[in-house]
């Protein structure tokens, strides 16, 4: 088509007097344009802002580059309108006037100008190009660092942001894949969908596994009073209709431990820059129900005595295995306890429930023989294991934790 019948996109009124800077290409020649699909982005002093097509066409030829300076009324553009959308302003229509008011001319049926202001998401600063770009390929534009001009993130970005998740560059890299096997081709198989629990608490050890460096401390607490207090409550636990079960009392003296120890109870935040000393006390407790692993949470646990405990255990256990817990009963742990006592064991290593800085694992109580400085004697110990964040707990620090730990659990009491 020749030119002079070719529409025009031109730069309406932006309110500046001066020129503008073109800082954005965001569709190429041979482009086929919707009615306000932004083609170029340029940038005042104050935002930067999108300049349409008035109506939808095939774009011939932009007449402007990255880094021009062009002024309200400029052509920027020419497109082949479509038929059945004429556009208002083909040249050979109607021959523009130097004096005409820009917006008029180039959308005069319009309310607004095909000119507005990009979308800004949070402080990402990125035009509809990128941020297209972005969507396509699943990017959130807040993790891309951005290297243009006064922190403009650019497609390059996206690009160079995708290509280190790819290939394993810099600080988060690509997991290699587990091997793809045809069980089938080795014997006969039975496919089972996993439960919506699994599935969530599959999401969830996988994501703390990925992102939090684990390390597990061992120890084992005299557990001689922890029994004898259990044994000896049983006719009160009777009259009160409560049964006493080790997880209280572990619990108690787990969170007079915390109070010591108050980064253990902490967490990181987002950015690994601060901790986040949590003064309350919310522990959470592994569930095992036939349909997955569910955490309930015992909120404000220090201002519970180990009846109330007990019996916000029994029933928070009880809701989770009837699937009857509500999100709130779940949320706001600070700090988690898994107990396989009633199993058996001599010792694991818990999954952190990130973003908590550790979880307690706890073994079947057990009798071992006891080096008393003069004769080996029968002692029954609880065995423990402490997974911990080392981001956010020294290897020294959770050797204290748990040796105050089992100094809580050796002298605790039901009170
Ligand atoms: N050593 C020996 N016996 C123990 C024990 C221990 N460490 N802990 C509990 N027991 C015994 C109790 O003394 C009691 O015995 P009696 O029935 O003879 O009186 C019995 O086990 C009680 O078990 P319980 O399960 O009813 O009560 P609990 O308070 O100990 O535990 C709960 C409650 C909900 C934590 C538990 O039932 C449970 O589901 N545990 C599994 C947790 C899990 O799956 N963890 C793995 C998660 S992956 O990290």
């Amino acid at each position: 088509m020749p030119t002079d019948q070719l529409a025009e996109v031109r730069l309406p009124d932006t309110g500046d007097s001066e020129s503008v800077e073109v800082i954005e290409l965001c569709a190429a020649v041979g482009d086929q344009l919707g009615k306000d699909d932004t083609v170029i982005l340029v940038e005042t002093d104050k935002a930067t802002l999108e300049v349409g097509a008035p109506s939808a066409g095939v774009l011939s030829e932009i007449k402007v580059g990255i880094g021009d300076q062009v002024v309200s009324g400029q052509v920027i553009a020419l497109y082949e309108a479509d038929s059945e959308a004429p556009t208002q302003s083909p040249v050979a229509q109607q021959p523009k006037k130097a004096a005409e008011p820009v917006q008029k001319r180039l959308v005069p049926q319009r309310p607004q100008p095909a000119l507005k202001v990009a979308a800004h998401s949070g402080q990402v600063y990125a035009g509809p190009a990128v941020r297209k770009l972005a969507r396509e390929l699943g990017v959130d534009l807040g993790k891309v660092t951005p290297t243009g001009a006064r922190g403009r993130t650019l497609k390059d970005d996206v690009k160079a942001y995708v290509r280190s998740r790819l290939t394993g560059d810099g600080l988060a890299p690509a997991l290699p894949e587990l091997p793809k096997v045809d069980f089938a081709s080795f014997g006969s198989i039975e496919e089972v969908e996993l439960s919506r629990i699994r599935r969530s608490s599959a999401r969830n050890l996988h994501r703390s596994w990925v992102n939090i460096p684990h390390v597990t401390h061992f120890d084992e607490a005299d557990a001689a009073n922890l029994s004898e207090m259990l044994a000896g409550s049983r006719a009160e636990g009777e009259q009160r209709g409560i049964k006493l079960t080790p997880l209280a009392l572990i619990m108690r003296a787990c969170v007079a431990t915390l109070k010591a120890f108050p980064r253990v109870n902490a967490s990181l935040n987002e950015a690994s820059t601060h901790w986040i000393y949590k003064r309350y006390w919310h522990i959470g407790f592994a569930v095992d129900t036939d349909d997955g692993l569910l955490v309930p949470v015992v909120k404000n646990a220090d201002q519970k005595d180990v009846w109330s405990l007990a019996e916000e255990i029994a029933a928070l256990a009880e809701k989770a295995r009837a699937a009857n817990l509500a999100p709130a009963d779940m949320q706001g742990g600070t700090f988690t306890i898994s107990s396989l006592g009633r199993i058996g064991g001599t010792g694991f290593t818990p999954v952190v429930n990130g973003p908590q800085a550790a979880i307690l694992g706890v073994s079947r109580l057990t009798t071992r023989p006891h080096w008393n400085g003069e004769a080996f004697v029968p002692r029954e110990v609880l065995p423990m294991g402490l997974s911990y964040d080392h981001r956010v707990i020294d290897g020294a620090e959770a050797g204290r934790f748990m040796v105050r730990l089992c100094e809580e659990i050796a002298g605790v009491g039901l009170g």
